[in-house]
């Protein structure tokens, strides 16, 4: 018997040494100590040793299977803690590493500026109306009192993408089609894209925004003051508190009396430059008092309704704002020109 015990001892503990597997660990340890094992079975069947040999042959039996035992856990622990190891050189993480940069847009330099005059007008009161870049002769012209012959009416100088379709020349067309839906009181301000057939260069875009605004009420509610009112206030938040601003009489179709805008050259603060011209202002909006003719084109009677309208683009006053010296880098998508805004 004790022979036996030894014999199983001896060639468990070979196998375990020569075991490179956990499966080879596991089929030596089920093969000896399991249920069914040739260990197992001989201490299940101590009853049939002789009682003298008992004390001995249980004694040894007891200490063959702890140290088969332990062996067994040992070999097992030395697996897991190799798999560890191997495991954490796969996924090998250095926390030193810099993140990994997500880019992040922005909004072009144009849109940029837009909004900030967009904020003006709507802290003033304004509504914002989006509307369509295609238009219909009556909304871009013939309700905007635009006589029947005038020459932005040709080919040559609009796009037309239709007889009687064409690229908005202005954003006028948003306030027609706002007029023409609703009654007074409104104040609102039309932005968006804007479409004329001039060469590309640095001082102008065939593709340009443009906002303009208008506020009607009874008649007597909203005069010339007013807009005198709303557009120094808009060129004073926009431009700076202290900037210089003057009214010229002119002339639009869309508005009697009209005026256009000045503001002190930011450049020379008036002093005379080569981008005022020597003249010390900058011209920067156009602006007046419906024309009847307008206001009767939506269906409002000119004799219980009047009010203002202005209208200016975006891309003119972002060059000087930005102090950018070239329209065209606004329509090169350039990102080490974007970048910078
Ligand atoms: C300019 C001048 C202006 C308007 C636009 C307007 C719109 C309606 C009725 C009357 Cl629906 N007027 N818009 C009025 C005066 C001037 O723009 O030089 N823009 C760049």
């Amino acid at each position: 018997m004790k022979e036996q015990l030894e014999k199983i001892r001896a060639q468990a503990l070979a196998e375990l040494g020569e075991s490179a597997t956990e499966e080879q660990i596991e089929t030596v340890r089920v093969r000896v100590l399991g249920r069914g094992g040739e260990l197992t079975d001989i201490m299940r069947g101590m009853r049939e040793v002789p009682a003298e040999q008992r004390p001995e042959i249980g004694q040894l039996a007891n200490r063959i299977k702890t140290e088969i035992e332990a062996r067994v856990a040992a070999l097992q622990e030395a697996h897991r803690l190799a798999a560890l190891e191997r495991s954490l050189g796969e996924t090998a993480l250095d926390v030193t590493l810099p993140g990994i940069r997500i880019p992040r847009g922005r909004l072009h330099p144009v849109t940029q500026i837009m909004e900030r005059m967009l904020d003006i007008f709507t802290q003033m009161g304004f509504e914002i109306a989006y509307t369509q870049d295609i238009e219909d002769d009556f909304h871009n012209f013939a309700a905007l009192n635009f006589p029947p012959d005038h020459p932005a009416r040709e080919m040559q100088d609009s796009f037309f993408v239709g007889a009687d379709l064409l690229l908005r020349t202005h954003t006028s067309n948003g306030q027609i089609r706002v007029m023409e839906k609703r009654k007074p009181p409104l104040a609102v301000v039309c932005p968006g894209a804007c479409y004329r057939r001039d060469e590309l260069s640095v001082r102008a875009l065939p593709m340009f925004n443009q906002i303009e605004g208008f506020m009607v009420d009874r008649t007597g509610v909203v005069t010339m003051a007013h807009l005198k009112g709303v557009i120094t206030e808009f060129l004073r938040a926009f431009y700076g508190g202290a900037t210089g601003v003057r009214f010229r009489a002119s002339f639009f179709p869309f508005t009697e009396p009209s005026a256009e805008v000045d503001i002190r050259c930011v450049l020379c603060g008036g002093a005379g430059c080569r981008v005022c011209k020597q003249s010390g202002w900058t011209e920067i909006l156009g602006c007046g008092m419906i024309h009847p003719n307008v206001l009767r084109a939506v269906g409002y009677d000119p004799g219980r309704y009047q009010g203002f309208a202005f209208g200016f683009g975006v891309e003119r006053p972002a060059l000087l704002k930005l102090a950018v010296d070239d329209m065209r880098l606004f329509c090169e998508n350039d990102l080490r020109f974007l970048e910078q805004f």
